[in-house]
């Protein structure tokens, strides 16, 4: 698929919407997997989920489906693991709830940077992710200040998760932007997924879990934020954007507007 020439369409960037897991915060194996593992155990079940397993699971967007998923592959019946995935989860986000508050889970190194950095150009936050409110809310706040980011869509206002792309639909409503006025970040190809449909340019910061994916569709793939940290490597750059050895203003702005062609 051929990609249009750097900001093509001229439009400036006014917002940059991003992911939670695995974006902001790399949460997933010391994190939500800890919490699905303590609700499994508080219900008395034998079920652990180790680091590998739980990255396969990862394919599955969204807590509670991820749980039915699994329970499904272990041959239980619809009409057991329904309630019980319900149930599991519901006490899965009081846990990673707790953890987030506490300040058990960090953010990126560079995430700090980047969103001072926009701030500071004028840029608006947002954020879009498939997580559920109670702990995507006691997180933001506790590391960031839940006030910085204008709106906040989690699975309670998007219920179809990623990849489909209604958080990111939802997300631009609320900042009353075209797409083509926001870059999105993510770290997964559910999450890509999600941006592309939605119309979005996209750069992916690649984690341990995610690496190896697809991200043809990717405007920019790096391999980290890059600041404090090492320079970051760039894994992918179709559109010659040179970012700095980190994910800067500059270079979301050479991406606003870059669009796949039809
Ligand atoms: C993240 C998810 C989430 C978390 C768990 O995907 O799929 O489900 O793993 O959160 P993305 P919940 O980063 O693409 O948004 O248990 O609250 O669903
Ligand atoms: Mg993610």
């Amino acid at each position: 698929m051929q990609t249009s020439s750097i900001s093509a369409r001229g439009e400036s960037l006014r917002a940059i919407v991003l992911d939670v897991d695995g974006t902001l915060v790399d949460s997933e194996r010391d994190g939500h997997r800890v919490a699905f593992n303590r609700a499994f155990e508080e219900a008395g079940l034998p079920d652990r989920w180790d680091v590998e397993r739980y990255g396969e699971l990862l394919e599955v967007t969204g807590g509670e489906r991820r749980i039915k998923v699994y329970l499904e592959q272990q041959g239980s019946s619809a009409e057991e693991r329904e309630p019980l995935a319900r149930r599991l989860h519901a006490r899965k986000t009081e846990i990673f709830t707790e953890m987030a508050r506490q300040g058990e889970i960090e953010p990126r190194p560079g995430v700090h940077e980047l969103l001072d950095e926009l701030e500071g150009a004028g840029v608006r936050l947002a954020v879009a992710t498939t997580g559920s409110a109670p702990w995507v809310h006691a997180l933001l706040e506790r590391l960031f200040g839940l006030d910085r980011f204008e709106t906040v869509v989690t699975s309670d206002e998007a219920p179809e998760r990623k990849p489909d792309p209604s958080a990111y639909r939802i997300a631009l409503e609320r900042l009353t932007l075209t797409p083509g006025a926001a870059v999105a970040v993510e770290d997964s190809r559910n999450g890509l997924r999600a941006a592309k449909a939605a119309g979005l340019a996209c750069v992916i910061v690649v984690n341990d879990y995610t690496r190896g994916q697809n991200f043809d569709e990717a405007d920019l793939v790096l391999d980290g934020f890059g600041d404090p940290g090492p320079p970051t490597l760039v894994l992918a750059d179709p559109h010659g954007v040179g970012p700095p050895g980190r994910l800067d203003v500059e270079t979301l702005r050479r991406l606003t507007g870059t669009r796949s062609a039809e």
